[in-house]
């Protein structure tokens, strides 16, 4: 609604009073009515008094119909979505990450961090060794990565991380060497909760903890076959899982435990699905991975498939991955018990099938797993975990 002079009016210079516009749409009836108040303030000497009274009455109808539209525009504009233009409504602060604890970040570590060596678009970190699959997983070797970044990024989120060893049998006198050595190297700095899978729970050594690392024992029956043993890893840890490590861990790591830390191994193995290649096959053609090659068994793999040939030793990931790795790898081997057939290497075959059908995220080279029996060559630079030698004669419940 405008008041201006009406250009399509023929009232002399008289000014138009209440000239109404509705947007562009000039409504003759209520110009009308302008007009003739507008007249009605000329000196009523230059009017009959009839004739001023006609005008009159013309008056009030004006001013009603004006009032009327006033109203009837108010309520509209106020109410009506046809109308109105949506009303802008104030964001919602930012959601605030759920966080089990509070832990202060310190503003110096952070700085720190932030001073490297930049990155090199035209250099590669390493040219020796793979750093990247066809998939583009990283391989995780020395020199391709600044733990001080990784720590930075990793630090802050307050994780906590799970690693789940069995000890069964006689397997309990590995436990003291495993905590001690990853009291020294493993994820040190971060929230760790170590399960420790035995039959015999009073043979579990106390072992100093660091602070956030925390120990415990879950008492399991004990099969009297090592094949047995180390294959329904894969149930018991889904069970588990599904019972406490959901509530409990953001990661979940599943290492052997025949097995020792002599070097850094940190955050840079997190990531949603991680796989270890085995340190036997790593300069091997697929041909001659020992895949479970028998059509008849759930983990078979034919000859000119194939990746790498990844460790049972170690699977790590985000702890809903590692659910469904474990769920798989269990259903495969109960079908296979069911058929009566045992794959080549127990669950490592299965887990070589899982890994071919769901590529891992990251994959950690042989340093992060080594086998001791084996002369280090120069593409490994630091040994950062590795098997100890035993006597499979002595340790295992059958030959
Ligand atoms: C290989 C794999 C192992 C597994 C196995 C399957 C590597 C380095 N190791 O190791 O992960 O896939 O083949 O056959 O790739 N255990 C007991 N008590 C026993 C026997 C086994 O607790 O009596 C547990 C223990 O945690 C051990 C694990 O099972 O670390 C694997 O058994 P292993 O080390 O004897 O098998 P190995 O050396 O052939």
């Amino acid at each position: 609604m405008s008041t201006q002079s009406c250009s399509a009016c023929s009232y002399g210079q008289g000014i138009h009073f209440y000239e109404i516009h509705f947007l562009t749409f000039h409504w003759q009836g209520v110009s009308l009515f302008t007009h003739e108040f507008a007249r009605s303030r000329i000196p009523q000497r230059l009017y009959p008094v009839k004739m001023w009274r006609k005008r009159r009455s013309c008056l009030v109808f004006g001013f009603t119909v004006t009032v009327g539209m006033f109203t009837v525009v108010y309520v509209f504009h106020s109410n009506s979505t046809l109308l109105s233009v949506p009303k802008y409504t104030t964001p919602n602060p930012e959601p605030v990450p759920i966080q089990r604890e509070k832990v202060p970040v310190r503003i110096d570590s952070y700085s720190k961090s932030l001073r490297y060596p930049q990155p090199q678009s035209l250099k590669s970190p390493r040219s020796d060794v793979m750093t990247v699959t066809p998939w583009l997983a990283t391989v995780v070797w020395d020199g391709t990565f600044d733990s001080s970044i990784i720590d930075s990024l990793y630090q802050p989120q307050n994780l906590t991380i799970g690693t789940t060893v069995f000890a069964i049998g006689k397997y309990t006198r590995f436990i003291k060497g495993f905590l001690e050595t990853a009291e020294k190297h493993f994820l040190v700095g971060y929230k760790v909760n170590y399960y420790i899978f035995t039959d015999k729970p009073d043979e579990v050594p106390s072992v100093a903890l660091g602070m956030q690392r925390n120990l415990s024992v879950i008492t399991v029956s004990k099969f009297f076959r090592w094949q047995e043993i180390s294959m329904r890893r894969m149930e018991r840890i889904l069970n588990t899982i599904e019972e406490r490590l959901l509530k409990e861990v953001d990661y979940l790591y599943c290492l052997d435990v025949d097995m020792l830390f002599h070097n850094h191994w940190g955050a840079e193995v997190l990531s949603t699905l991680v796989a270890a290649i085995h340190p036997g096959y790593y300069k091997n053609p697929r041909e001659v991975f020992p895949y479970e090659r028998r059509p008849a068994s759930q983990a078979y793999v034919p000859l000119d498939q194939g990746d790498f040939y990844y460790a049972g030793a170690m699977i790590g990931g985000l702890i809903e991955n590692v659910r469904a790795l474990t769920r798989t790898c269990h259903q495969a081997i109960l079908i296979d018990k069911q058929n009566d057939i045992e794959a080549a290497w127990q669950e490592e075959s299965h887990l070589n099938k899982y890994f071919l059908q769901h590529k891992p995220t990251k994959l950690l080279s042989p340093e992060y797993l080594w086998d001791d029996t084996k002369p280090k060559p120069p593409e490994i630079h630091f040994i950062r975990f590795s098997t100890v030698l035993k006597n499979y004669a002595e340790v295992r419940e059958n030959v």
